[in-house]
């Protein structure tokens, strides 16, 4: 029987590991507090549609992170947010990953690789870009909000590693997933529209779909974009006008959504701002220019979080 780990009790972790473990993967599910690893225990974990209907009630083996053991037997999924990637973490997490484990890095922004590189030397690190939604309803149960498109490559083009073996299992779980060599720009891409669409909604307090929905949404999401584009664009991004048009299709598609910063101040947690428009910031003064739209999401952002 196949088998994964997937770290992270969040709604993305728990979208992972219930469609995992209900394709016949034998998942372990490694969660942040004993409280939840003993709700998931006792009573499953149930993945609802987006309508709420639980279509998946799935059988996980879920853990505390801290007493999570030595994973030998597959791949290992990181679905936790790059806020939770302290230095303590990242110093257990090392002892418990093989030398040679696959480690699929899903998290938000930008930063994370070089840091998880400097983390975890020697392993097989496979850079995942989903564009899967989901929301958390409760410790045991996640709604899948949306359906997206996974992207998996290699942090480095010539490292080898087991990508088939974890492309195939996800998508026997049921996710649309492809091989990408040019994973950089996928990230990239994510980015800019990580950028635009959860600064705004978690600030206005809208929903993704609400933000095209006025003209002066939509023109704080065009003054974002610009922003954000010219200062990624020396890093390798496409044509303007697809990716302005790739937003507004993301924010159609799922419109009923509520971002992930949206969710993450409403409940009062630290949000990922820093690891988004604080990283464009970054990449601009590195550039020697102005951000005034990053830095104005970010500092209010900040104000809210
Ligand atoms: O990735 C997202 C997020 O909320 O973090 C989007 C694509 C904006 C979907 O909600």
């Amino acid at each position: 029987m196949p088998t994964a780990a997937v770290v992270g009790g969040g709604s993305l972790g728990m979208l992972l590991a219930g469609r995992l473990a209900a394709s016949g993967c034998d998942t372990e599910l490694w969660t942040r507090t004993s409280e939840q690893a003993a709700r998931i225990n006792s009573e499953g974990l149930t993945v609802e549609s987006e309508t709420g209907q639980a279509v998946i009630r799935a059988e996980v083996k879920a853990v505390p992170i801290n007493e999570a053991a030595f994973f030998k037997n597959g791949p290992i999924l990181l679905a936790l947010k790059q806020t939770a990637l302290t230095p303590d973490f990242l110093e257990r997490f090392a002892r418990i990953v093989p030398d040679d484990a696959t480690v699929a890095l899903f998290q938000n922004g930008i930063g994370h690789v070089e840091k998880l590189q400097l983390a975890l030397p020697g392993r097989n690190l496979v850079v995942a870009i989903t564009t899967e939604a989901a929301q958390r309803i409760d410790s045991v149960t996640v709604r899948h909000t949306g359906r997206g498109e996974t992207r998996l490559g290699n942090v480095t083009e010539d490292s080898g590693g087991h990508d088939q073996d974890l492309e195939d299992l996800l998508k026997q779980a049921g996710f649309s997933v492809s091989l990408s060599k040019q994973v950089r720009e996928a990230m990239l891409r994510k980015l800019l529209i990580n950028a635009v669409i959860n600064p705004l909604t978690a600030i206005l307090r809208v929903k993704n779909g609400e933000l095209t929905q006025s003209p002066e949404r939509l023109h704080l999401m065009k003054a974002l974009f610009l922003e954000t584009y010219e200062i990624l664009t020396p890093h390798g991004l496409g044509d303007e006008a697809e990716l302005w048009n790739h937003v507004l299709q993301v924010c159609d598609a799922t419109k009923a959504n509520r971002s992930s910063m949206l969710q993450d101040v409403s409940l009062h947690k630290e949000t990922e701002i820093e690891s988004i428009n604080g990283q464009i910031c970054r990449l601009a003064s590195e550039q020697g220019k102005p951000a005034p739209w990053n830095t104005a999401v970010t500092t209010l952002v900040k104000a809210v979080d």
